[in-house]
């Protein structure tokens, strides 16, 4: 496939408005590094043939599918599912910057907007799929998310909010603050997500800051405000679930889909508490996509369709903890949190300005700099 190279359209007055205060499209999309893989539109817009065109090339976190639907998918359709995995979102957008070709990928929501407006994933006809009524016609949110608009380009598969882990066997009960991270008796056994924009975002909001804040003094207030929390810090690891469930962390920053999956793996699950802080937790949603270059973007569809089929959905949540926005599986995931009402994540909580977004090319080089120097300690 040659490439054929072509400047992004301008972002029109719509898109402008949704990107919200920190959305300068135009200045930050070159500092995406996304040129060269960049299609035109003609290959981006071009409909996808749904029907089986080779096996599936599938790149996610690890553990973030039922092990058990992937061989439904591989029965049913006579193909094979080709793993591989990736630990953080600039994992998985350099691969794809570097040319590796996936048929699904999963980015957030900001990530999401920046490979759309990058023209690397390919429109997603929803009426070829036939589940999608029960996605977009019951969950009004993602029929028209802010980072991907009429959700064009993506399928929504996750929501989750960030907020503390924890052993309460041996912390006892928490605040539900951020400050609980600072807690003494964790000294040495805090695990803080290896993810720039939630460790910058759990110090702002813990200071009272946007959670994405791209300012160089709010993000010096930041630092310093994370250097103080060295002494309780283990490392920085986005294993949450692993580090609880192992006794590596008595606490951690955490995913709320994690813990809630913890209930389901863990021996005694009530010695785990989970909070969403007071001062905000952020909001994130993760979705299918399907890269520019991918292959096999018929098999991609039929394996988007078939995931979001209420049966495979509901033994997803039961298996990976998170919520998706599919009707007929709301009552799975409510019995699955109950003992963990934090985690749920409501349309209220999609709509606070509570998402990570995408800064300028100057405000995400400044959070750049400052995580290097959190990471550096
Ligand atoms: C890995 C799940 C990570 C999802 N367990 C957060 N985007």
């Amino acid at each position: 496939m040659s490439p054929e190279v072509s400047p992004p359209p301008p972002p029109s007055r719509r898109t402008l408005l949704r990107a919200g205060a920190l959305g300068a499209l135009g200045t930050s999309l070159s500092a995406c590094g996304f040129m060269p893989a960049r299609m035109s539109a003609r290959q981006e817009e071009a409909p996808i043939d749904v029907k089986v065109d080779g096996d599936l090339v599938y790149f996610n976190w690890a553990d973030y599918v039922d092990p058990s639907v992937f061989k439904g998918f591989q029965k049913e359709y006579g193909v094979d599912v080709i793993q591989s995995n990736f630990d953080s979102m600039e994992g998985m957008v350099a691969k794809l910057n570097a040319g590796n070709r996936y048929d699904v990928v999963f980015p957030s929501a900001k990530w999401a907007q920046r490979l759309v407006r990058g023209r690397m994933l390919r429109r997603i006809d929803h009426s070829k799929l036939t589940q999608a009524p029960s996605v977009f016609g019951r969950h009004a949110y993602f029929a028209d998310p802010w980072y991907d608009r009429d959700s064009a380009h993506t399928v929504p598969f996750t929501a989750y909010k960030t907020g503390i882990g924890w052993r309460k066997d041996l912390l006892g009960d928490l605040g539900d603050s951020w400050k609980t991270l600072w807690n003494p008796r964790a000294k040495g056994k805090v695990f803080l997500l290896d993810d720039r924009d939630e460790v910058l975002g759990m110090a702002a909001l813990a200071l009272g800051l946007d959670v994405a804040t791209g300012d160089r003094q709010d993000l010096d207030r930041i630092t310093s405000l994370l250097g103080t929390l060295r002494p309780n810090l283990r490392g920085f690891a986005s294993d949450d679930y692993g580090n609880l469930l192992n006794g590596n962390a008595v606490m951690t920053q955490a995913w709320s889909g994690d813990i809630a999956a913890i209930l389901n793996q863990a021996k005694d699950p009530t010695i785990y508490g989970f909070h969403a802080p007071r001062e905000g937790a952020p909001i994130n949603s993760d979705c299918y996509a399907i890269p520019v270059n991918a292959r096999h973007p018929g098999t991609a569809m039929l394996f988007i369709d078939y995931m979001l089929r209420p049966e495979n959905v509901r033994k997803n949540i039961a298996y990976i903890g998170y919520p998706m926005p599919v009707a007929g599986t709301e009552k799975t995931y409510a019995e699955l949190v109950a003992p963990f009402p934090e985690c749920v994540v409501t349309e209220a909580d999609l709509k606070a300005d509570l998402f990570f977004r995408n800064g300028t090319r100057a405000q995400e080089n400044a959070r750049d700099t400052a995580w290097t120097h959190v990471k550096a300690g």
